[in-house]
């Protein structure tokens, strides 16, 4: 059920209006609604809506791309600084690793869980397995999460786990996802999941942190 405060909000986000949704975030803040009530009653929502719309069979990347682009207009008015640790759900670190240039995926990830009220500390694309795990122990992340979009990187995604060991940081989860690694097992990446989407990392994300297990 949608809070009926945050009608207006969902609905311009689903449309992808991100200037609309602008005005609409501004107008509940002034009335004096909280940022971090916006992100969880309403971006969240919109997002659940989205995640509802988008099967296997049905799944329109530019309608993903104009939602999430609206999501994060809002989350940088509500937090120009980027969301407080304090007050981020939980933290995740993200990237593409060393030697693939593809970020699209990735991006479409961040904008989903941002929607979903976590921090994320995006490390962007080309990143070396040796910046992501310094990042996951500097953030405390919860989860690091790698994206790969060509075969090459797979050998890069295997190194995570023993990088983030030998830094004293096994205990993070970590999540793959990206049309090269949905080909492999968790097993095969020595990784904790493999996600199809964007939206199925996030639930199951969601499934950890609800069961406390991050
Ligand atoms: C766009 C594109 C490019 C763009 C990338 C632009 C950018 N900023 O990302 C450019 C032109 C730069 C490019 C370059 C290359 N590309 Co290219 N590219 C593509 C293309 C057409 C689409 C990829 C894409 O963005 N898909 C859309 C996104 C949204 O999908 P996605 O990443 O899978 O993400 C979704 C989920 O998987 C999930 N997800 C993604 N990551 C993660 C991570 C986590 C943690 C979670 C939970 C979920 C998640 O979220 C998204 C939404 O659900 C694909 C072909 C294809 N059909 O996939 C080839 C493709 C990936 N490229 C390919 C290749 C070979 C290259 C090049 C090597 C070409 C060359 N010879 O130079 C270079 C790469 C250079 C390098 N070192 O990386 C091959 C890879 C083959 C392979 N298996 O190795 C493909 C498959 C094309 C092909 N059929 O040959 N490419």
């Amino acid at each position: 059920m949608i809070n009926p405060e945050m009608n207006k909000l969902v609905e311009v986000l689903l449309e992808g209006g991100h200037a609309a949704a602008l005005t609409e975030a501004r107008r509940l803040r002034i009335a004096g609604m909280a940022s971090e009530r916006i992100v969880t009653e309403g971006l969240e929502a919109a997002m659940q809506r989205l995640d509802d719309k988008c099967t296997v069979e049905s799944f329109n990347l530019l309608e993903i791309m104009l939602v999430g682009r609206a999501v994060s207009a809002v989350v940088n008015e509500l937090y120009p600084e980027g969301v407080p640790p304090e007050q981020g759900r939980d933290t995740f670190v993200i990237a593409t690793l060393e030697g693939d240039v593809h970020d699209l995926g990735k991006n479409i990830t961040k904008m989903v869980l941002i929607g979903k009220g976590y921090r994320v500390v995006d490390l962007g694309k080309d990143c070396p397995v040796e910046t992501l795990v310094n990042a996951a122990g500097r953030e405390r992340a919860h989860a690091v999460l790698v994206s790969g979009l060509i075969t090459p990187v797979i050998p890069q995604v295997r190194k995570v786990r023993s990088a983030l060991v030998e830094h004293g940081l096994g205990g993070i989860r970590v999540v793959a996802g990206g049309a090269a690694l949905k080909q492999s097992s968790a097993e095969a990446l020595n990784v904790d999941y493999v996600a199809e989407t964007a939206f199925d990392g996030a639930r199951y994300l969601d499934s950890l942190v609800r069961g406390a297990l991050l």
